[in-house]
């Protein structure tokens, strides 16, 4: 949520971007990609999720396991899914947004912010094994290393500091990790996109160019968007009333309850 809304500001409000259009692609189109990671991560919360409640009716108290949850909230106020919180429940809010307006600044920020997700992630990793749960965070590592590299880069340009000197941040090579491997081997780690394809925000070329400095792999730009894979198609959950449309299972139970009484 942070760094979407963080770049999704700071691109709305770039100034110069024609004068200085590798910075503004390279803040808009990794605003792009944030964007699908919130998703993903949605997602993963949703299945993470799965099998915490039995379809019944209320007095069988099929949300009973809810009480003893981090989030009771989550299965009160939604059905078992997402919202702009923390582990804890504190909301997200509009103050985590910080867009200065100077690039310097901004972009220090958002490297900042990267190493700062960068370590979350790695201590979440550290707290399960749900494959579905390290294979979000294994994916999400080695993209969020290409944005560390791309901010670092894009200082080094601004400022002739050498940040990356400084990669990585903690200081634990993505391999370590059994889910990012995969990622890492297949060269996810060298690549930006421009989410795009109509010639926009190529930009970024101008940036994201010459070697990866931990591997010596070359780095490249794909004009548009990574393939992707299928959307799991959630199932309802008639005990939450989600979505309420056509729950037939839970509607029969109920009928014939009512039925005998
Ligand atoms: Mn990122």
């Amino acid at each position: 949520m942070s760094t979407l809304n963080n770049y999704m500001y700071q691109s709305f409000n770039f100034r110069g971007k024609k004068k200085l259009k590798p910075f503004y692609d390279l803040v808009a189109s990794i605003t792009a990609e944030e964007f699908g990671h919130v998703e993903l991560v949605s997602t993963t919360i949703n299945l993470l999720n799965k099998s915490s409640s039995f379809t019944g009716i209320p007095d069988l108290t099929p949300l009973q396991n809810a009480k003893n949850m981090r989030s009771t909230q989550s299965f009160i106020a939604s059905a078992q899914a997402s919202l702009p919180v923390d582990s804890m429940g504190k909301p997200w809010n509009g103050e985590y947004v910080f867009s200065s307006g100077n690039l310097i600044l901004d972009l220090l920020h958002n490297f900042f912010l990267e190493c700062g997700a960068r370590t979350h992630k790695m201590r979440v990793y550290e707290m399960t094994d749900h494959p579905t749960a390290r294979e979000m965070i294994g994916y999400l590592l080695v993209r969020g290393g290409t944005h560390i590299l791309a901010y670092a880069k894009a200082m080094e340009m601004v400022t002739g500091v050498d940040v990356t000197r400084m990669l990585p941040i903690p200081n634990l090579d993505n391999r370590v990790f059994d889910a990012a491997r995969k990622y890492e081997d297949r060269g996810d780690g060298n690549v930006l996109f421009t989410w795009n394809t109509t010639g926009d925000y190529l930009g970024i070329k101008q940036i994201w160019k010459g070697n990866h400095p931990q591997t010596g792999d070359k780095l490249r730009v794909i004009e548009g968007s990574p393939k992707g894979a299928a959307m799991p198609d959630l199932d309802e959950l008639p005990e939450e009333f989600a979505p309420g449309i056509g729950p037939e299972e839970f509607q029969h139970i109920a009928k014939r309850l009512l039925d005998k009484m």
